[in-house]
C-alpha cells in the first residue's frame, strides 16, 4: 500500500495513475474538505485532518504534494522514504524531458518550449506546476516539457532532463524556506543529471554546477543590433517575436536553447516565436479605454515579476497607475522602492497593502481590488497604464491569481 499526502489535482492523478497498475493506495489530507475528495474511487482509504505518523507509517512509502513541505513533523515520524509526483513520474519515463524552472517566466516558457516542438511535428506533452499533473500526461509522448517549482523538485532525484534551466532566481516562497540560499539550492536539484544545462548569465545563481550553456547579456544566446542572436549567428529579429517586454526576449532566447538541446528545427522554433501569443495574466493587455491602456499581471506573485513589468513598460509616454497587495509570502518588497519612477499612483489592497504601501509617498490604501480599480481609472490621464501586477500571492482574498486577474478584467470591462 502507498500512502497519498494531499488531495488536490496531483493528488488524484497520483492516486489514478497507482491504482490503474493495481496498486492499493491510503489518502492523506489535513484539510477537513480536500478539492478532489468526490473525484475519489470508492475503494481508497481516506484520512482527513492532522496527519499520523502511525497511519502514515502502515504505507510502504509517501508520494507527498508539493503544497506541503516534506519536513512536516508527521511526515518526518513516520520514517518513510517520501517522494513527490515528478520523482514517480521520472522513475518510469522512457521520453526525453525538457524541465524548466525559476522565479519567473517558467509557465511562459514552458508553453513556448510546447509550441515549438508541436511545431515541429513532435509528440509533446506539457505539464508539471503549470496545472497538469505530471502522472495526468499521456504516456505516449516523445517529448516532454515540465515546469517543475522549487518544492516539486525537493522531492524528485532521479529525473535526467534532457535539457535543464533556472530561468532567474529572486525572493519567493520565504514563507517556506528559511533563507534565499535554501530556496536556490531546491532549485539548483533541476541540474542533476541534466545532459545540457540552461542558465542565465546576468543571474549568478542560476549557474549550474557543470556549467553549460548561457542565455542573457553575456550568453552565447543573446541580443544585439535587435536581432536574437547564437554566438555570432543572427536567428530572427526581436521585433518579430510576439511576446513583448525585455523580460520575455530573454525568456525566448532560454526557449530556443532548451529547443537546441532536445533537438527541435530552429526553423519550427521561429516560426512559432512569430506566432506564440503567451498566457493570460501575463502583462496581458485586456482593454484600452479613453486613451488608458489596462494591463493584467495577476501572475505577478513576487518581486521579481513586477520588476520586470515596470521595466517592461519602462518606455511608455504616460505613467502607470499601479495596483498591487495580497499575501506577500514573508517577502521583503523594500528593492521596489527605488522602481517607481513611472508609477504616478500606487494604490494598496488586501492583507500585506501596508507593506506596499510603503513603497511610495503618497500612496492610496483600500481593501480591496474591487475598490482600487475606479480609484485607478479615476485617477488616469490619456497615455497612462492601469496595471494589476501585485507583487503577491492572491490566496488571501482570491481562490488563485486567475480568479483575480478574471476580477480585473470584469471590473475593466464595468467602467
Ligand atoms: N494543503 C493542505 N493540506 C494538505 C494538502 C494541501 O493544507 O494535506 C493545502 C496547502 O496550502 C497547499 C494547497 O493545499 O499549498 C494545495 O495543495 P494541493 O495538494 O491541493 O495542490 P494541487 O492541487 O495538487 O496542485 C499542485 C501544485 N500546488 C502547489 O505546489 C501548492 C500546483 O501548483 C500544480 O499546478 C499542481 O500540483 C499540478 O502539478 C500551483 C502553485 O501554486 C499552481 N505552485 C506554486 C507556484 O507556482 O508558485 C509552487
Ligand atoms: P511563472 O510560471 O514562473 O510564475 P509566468 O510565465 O507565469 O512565470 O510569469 C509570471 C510573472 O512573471 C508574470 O508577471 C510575467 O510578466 C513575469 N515574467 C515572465 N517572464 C519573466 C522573466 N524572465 N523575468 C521576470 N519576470 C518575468
Amino acid at each position: 500500500m502507498i500512502g497519498v499526502v494531499g488531495l488536490g489535482i496531483s493528488g488524484l492523478a497520483t492516486i489514478n495513475w497507482l491504482m490503474e497498475r493495481g496498486v492499493a493506495v491510503r489518502a492523506f489530507d489535513t484539510r477537513p474538505a480536500p478539492p478532489i475528495l468526490a473525484e475519489l474511487p470508492d475503494e481508497v482509504e481516506v484520512h482527513l485532518g492532522p496527519l499520523d505518523p502511525l497511519e502514515l507509517a502502515q504505507c510502504l512509502y509517501l508520494v507527498v504534494s508539493p503544497g506541503i513541505a516534506k519536513d512536516h513533523p508527521a511526515l518526518v515520524k513516520s520514517g518513510l522514504e517520501i517522494i513527490g509526483d515528478v520523482e514517480l513520474f521520472a522513475r518510469n519515463c522512457k521520453a526525453p524531458v525538457v524541465a524548466i524552472t525559476g522565479s519567473n517566466g517558467k509557465s511562459t516558457v514552458t508553453s513556448l518550449v510546447g509550441d515549438m516542438a508541436s511545431k515541429a511535428g513532435m509528440r509533446v506533452a506539457v505539464g508539471g506546476n503549470i496545472g497538469v499533473p505530471v502522472l495526468a500526461l499521456p504516456v505516449d509522448a516523445r517529448l516532454y516539457v515540465l515546469e517543475l517549482s522549487s518544492f516539486q523538485l525537493e522531492t524528485t532525484t532521479s529525473l535526467k532532463p534532457v535539457a535543464a534551466t533556472i530561468l532567474n532566481l529572486s525572493p519567493d516562497h520565504l514563507d517556506r524556506y528559511r533563507t534565499m540560499a535554501e530556496y536556490g539550492a531546491a532549485k539548483q536539484r533541476i541540474y542533476q543529471g541534466a545532459s545540457y544545462c540552461i542558465y542565465n548569465s546576468d543571474d549568478a545563481a542560476t549557474t549550474p554546477p557543470q556549467g553549460g550553456v548561457s542565455f542573457g547579456s553575456q550568453g552565447l544566446y543573446h541580443l544585439a543590433g535587435g536581432m536574437l542572436m547564437r554566438g555570432e549567428e543572427p536567428l530572427m529579429a526581436t521585433a518579430e517575436v510576439r511576446i513583448i517586454g525585455r523580460h520575455n526576449h530573454m525568456n525566448a532566447l532560454a526557449a530556443l536553447a532548451l529547443g537546441e538541446a532536445a533537438g527541435i528545427p530552429l526553423g519550427a522554433m521561429i516560426k512559432s516565436l512569430k506566432s506564440f501569443r503567451g498566457l493570460p495574466h501575463r502583462c496581458e493587455v485586456v482593454a484600452e479605454k479613453d486613451g488608458v491602456l489596462f494591463v493584467n499581471d495577476s501572475k505577478a506573485t513576487n518581486l521579481g515579476s513586477l520588476e520586470a513589468a515596470l521595466d517592461g513598460f519602462a518606455d511608455i509616454d504616460g505613467n502607470i497607475i499601479l495596483l498591487a497587495g495580497g499575501d506577500a509570502k514573508g517577502a521583503d518588497l523594500s528593492p521596489l522602492a527605488a522602481r517607481m519612477g513611472k508609477v504616478s499612483a500606487l494604490i494598496c489592497f488586501g492583507q500585506d497593502g501596508d507593506k506596499v504601501a510603503a513603497l511610495k509617498a503618497g500612496a492610496h490604501r483600500v481593501e480591496t481590488l474591487d475598490e482600487a480599480l475606479p480609484l485607478a481609472a479615476s485617477l488616469a490621464k490619456p497615455g497612462d497604464l492601469v496595471l494589476l501586477s501585485p507583487a503577491c500571492a492572491s490566496l488571501d482574498q482570491f481562490t488563485n491569481f486567475e480568479a483575480r486577474g478574471a476580477r480585473f478584467r470584469e471590473l475593466v470591462e464595468a467602467l
